[in-house]
């Protein structure tokens, strides 16, 4: 059965379009799976840990018959080749994908926590979702991302 995916790209070391675009670029080669949309990619203020550079930031939709953890070694694999070396938590990266929601799916695992915690707590990605699926429910809230997004308390 196909699933649709919802996945964050983020950047914030070299040459981050070029990061995002290569990394949407091997998502879509993917066995059995295609990307169905794109967000735009915007430029966003360092969350968490604030003393690194700006992110861009971006959202797709995809369409994969692959299951979250064969999704997520794969979203692993990607970054590795894309040279990303984990240092610290939350630090500057070239490239992070994170898998934001899997069909309505509701996953908690020590490897995987679906949908993705940073939803509700970053605007932009409530922006860059609400960019290509404004209808679409958060299986937990029960509420649209319009309707997060419009919620949203700063
Ligand atoms: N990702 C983080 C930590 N902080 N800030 C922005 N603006 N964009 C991100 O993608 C981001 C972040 C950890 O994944
Ligand atoms: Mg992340
Ligand atoms: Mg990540």
């Amino acid at each position: 059965m196909a699933n649709i995916v919802f996945i964050g790209l983020g950047s914030n070391l070299g040459n981050r379009k070029e990061n995002i675009k290569k990394a949407i670029m091997k998502i879509s080669e993917l066995p059995q799976s295609s990307v169905q949309a794109a967000s735009s990619i915007i430029n966003t203020k360092p969350m968490g840990k604030i003393d690194q550079p700006d992110f861009l930031n971006c959202v797709i939709k995809i369409k994969t018959e692959l299951n979250p953890e064969q999704l997520l070694s794969k979203l692993l694999q990607i970054e590795k080749e894309m040279g990303r070396i984990r240092k610290e938590k939350l630090g500057p990266r070239i490239i992070d994908l994170d898998i934001l929601f899997f069909n309505d799916e509701i996953i908690k695992t020590k490897e995987l926590i679906i949908p993705h915690s940073e939803i509700l707590n970053r605007k932009f990605v409530l922006y860059l979702i609400k960019e290509i699926a404004p209808q679409l429910e958060h299986p937990i809230m029960q509420k649209t991302i319009a309707e997060l997004y419009a919620e949203y308390q700063e």
